[in-house]
């Protein structure tokens, strides 16, 4: 692939890059997207597996939903788009992930700085005294648990529809976005609110955007470079090119 000469150059000069992922990077690690072809909404309902009330409802079919999704995850690994990610950090004053995905990949691949918007699968907690678990806590439990502190209900630590971000990990991803040299938005349909505002942040700080997807988008209007294919190939392809520059 031919990348443009005004994207080398920004990322030659840049100290601070941000890397503003979804689902379409695990894509080719084997885990589903939400939207689009083959996504997972268009086989299952949101509001009955992704929302408080729908946990609520039917805790065990939501919990066994994710116990699903954690095998999925267990069995996989990262990809060249996440092991790149991780490789600019080499190259890169400041890395930023800012991710909205909770298969932790991003971890498991080696990047360091990592926000997490939407929390992490691997993570449940107690609904009542907050207590936090590992995902070794209740490995093969098949209905949703109780705790064992103090028999409140266990959940995922996720977000889900109509639920605050962390604010304290959101203000920080913000703030980065907004001094950021360079921003990719990778493999994400960018219509989730309000982890969408993070690439109009960096626009807003002067960012140059540059879009990986295979394709287009709601934001594909607003980036500066837009690099159409899988991520698990042009991010390679661009560090091996970026490095024969440096
Ligand atoms: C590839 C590829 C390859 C494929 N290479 N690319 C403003 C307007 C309208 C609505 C709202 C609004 N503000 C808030 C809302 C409501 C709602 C929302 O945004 N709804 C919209 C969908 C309409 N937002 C919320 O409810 C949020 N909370 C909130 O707003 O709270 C407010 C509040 C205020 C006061 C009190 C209380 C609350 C919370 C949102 C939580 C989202 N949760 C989920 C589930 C997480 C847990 C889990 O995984 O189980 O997060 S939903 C799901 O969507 C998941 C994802 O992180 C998120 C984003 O999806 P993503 O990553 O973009 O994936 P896809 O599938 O959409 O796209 C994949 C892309 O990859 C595609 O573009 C492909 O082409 C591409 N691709 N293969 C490169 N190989
Ligand atoms: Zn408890």
């Amino acid at each position: 692939m031919e990348f443009p000469k005004e994207l080398i150059q920004k990322l030659k000069s840049a100290r601070s890059v941000l890397f503003f992922t979804g689902a379409g990077i695990s894509a080719e690690s084997g885990i589903e997207t939400f939207r689009g072809k083959g996504g997972l909404w268009n086989k299952m309902k949101p509001e009955e597996l992704a929302s408080f009330d729908g946990f609520m409802r039917n805790p065990n079919l939501v919990w066994e939903w994710y116990q699903y999704r954690r095998k999925i995850v267990r069995d996989t690994g990262p990809n060249p788009g996440h092991t790149t990610i991780a490789e600019f950090e080499k190259y890169i004053d400041d890395v930023t992930v800012v991710t909205q995905n909770v298969d932790n990949l991003h971890h498991r691949a080696g990047s360091t700085n990592i926000l997490e918007l939407h929390g992490n699968i691997e993570r449940n907690f107690c609904m009542d005294c907050r207590t936090f678990y590992g995902i070794k806590d209740f490995l093969d439990v098949e209905e949703a648990p109780k705790c064992p502190k103090c028999g409140g209900m266990i959940r995922p630590d996720v977000v889900w529809f109509g639920e605050m971000l962390p604010q304290d990990i959101f203000a920080e991803a913000e703030g980065k976005a907004k001094m950021s040299d360079v921003c990719f938005i990778v493999g994400t349909s960018a219509v989730v609110y309000p982890a969408a505002y993070i690439p109009l942040s960096a626009k807003e700080g002067g960012s140059y955007l540059v879009e990986i997807n295979i394709e287009p988008t709601e934001i594909t209007n607003l980036v500066n470079c837009s690099l159409m294919g899988k991520s698990g190939e042009i991010l390679p392809e661009l560090i091996n090119y970026f490095k024969g520059e440096i």
